[in-house]
């Protein structure tokens, strides 16, 4: 099934007359289950359910104004983007799903106060403000789930960056995708810390879409995947309601590295890992051996994110003076 198809089931017919400006803000998050693997490439439908936690202050603020122009205008962080470019033609091709060929064209700005060299993805909070903003410019006052379902057209992950603190992602079994959205788990839990290392700047190698591609068509090990997440997100889902740090910060850890060893089991082989990142992991088990409560998750990258608690953070500054403190619900 097409986006296009789905997406104008759930908006008016006519194009709306846009606003004058809008602007918005998603913030960008962290999975605790990771997504990885899709059943359907062209909805970002994904294989198993996914729980993140969002990042408070950090993501992606976009404004959308029409234009009397005949080309889209793309921003990011106060710099022009050529429309050729991959970043705008993604955006482009996003807006042409909610307009005709004779609607005003749009300036996009958006600026990222996200680390980007931590190995945080933009694309998830991109996407989020993206839909966001498309659905204040056009009024259309969607629905938090069918919202959700449309930021996951854009990427998979921009389905969950549409809500603070803890939220899952639901798998979802129709063809087109609509009971496949993001949903705000209420739990607030003041004390619970992530912490950003940026272990290594290289570009990595091959990016998500095309990892977990790879991986869903050559590791043998990824037919355990589904149920690994589907166990581990039970885990997270008492683990929260519990506030247990441990079992939480267990199953994370256990969740990344047997997403990693599934992309490990590819062909050719994806391995994230830097020196580096090998390295901390291990410094990690040593302070946890010591006795500090400190966990870790990683993404399809080298870096690392730390998951601790305020009680720990002390002694987390003193083994990483580089790490970058998150208080996810600083402002609940
Ligand atoms: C996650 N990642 O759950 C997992 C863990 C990376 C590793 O979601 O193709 O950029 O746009 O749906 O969302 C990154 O993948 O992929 C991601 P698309 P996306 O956070």
């Amino acid at each position: 099934m097409k986006k296009s198809d789905v997406i104008q089931r759930y908006i008016p017919t006519k194009t709306p007359l846009p606003k004058e400006h809008v602007e918005v803000f998603a913030p960008s998050n962290i999975a605790l289950c990771k997504y990885w693997g899709k059943r359907d490439k062209e909805l970002n439908l994904p294989i198993n359910a996914s729980l993140s936690i969002s990042l408070g202050q950090l993501g992606s603020r976009t404004s959308l104004q029409p234009i009397d122009a005949a080309e889209d205008q793309v921003l990011l962080n106060d710099l022009s983007v050529d429309n050729s470019q991959s970043f705008a033609a993604k955006i482009i091709a996003y807006l042409d799903l909610f307009r005709t060929a004779d609607s005003p064209r749009i300036r996009v700005e958006t600026n990222n106060n996200i680390p980007t060299a931590a190995g945080l993805a933009s694309s998830a909070s991109g996407f989020a403000a993206l839909i966001k903003a498309i659905d204040q410019l056009y009024g259309y006052a969607l629905e938090p789930q069918v919202m959700s379902a449309f930021a996951r057209m854009g990427s998979g992950s921009a389905s969950r960056s549409l809500f603070d603190g803890f939220v899952q992602w639901h798998m979802g079994v129709r063809e087109d995708g609509m009971d496949s959205y993001a949903e705000l788990l209420p739990a607030q839990w003041p004390e619970f810390r992530l912490g950003l290392l940026t272990l290594t700047e290289a570009e990595k190698a091959v990016g998500s879409r095309a990892g977990m591609q790879r991986t869903l068509e050559t590791a043998h090990l990824y037919q355990s995947w589904p149920l690994q997440a589907a166990a581990d997100l039970e885990k997270l889902r008492s683990a929260i309601d519990d506030r247990d740090f441990h079992r939480l910060g267990q199953t994370a850890e256990q969740n990344a590295l047997s997403m990693h060893a599934t992309m490990i089991a590819s062909w050719p082989p994806l391995l994230y890992w830097q020196p580096e990142s090998v390295a901390t992991m291990q410094q990690i088990w040593q302070l946890r051996e010591s006795g500090i409560d400190l966990y870790f998750t990683m993404d399809a990258g080298p870096n690392i994110k730390l998951l601790f608690t305020a009680d720990q953070q002390q002694a987390v500054e003193q083994a990483f003076p580089e790490v970058q403190v998150i208080a996810p619900f600083a402002n609940a």
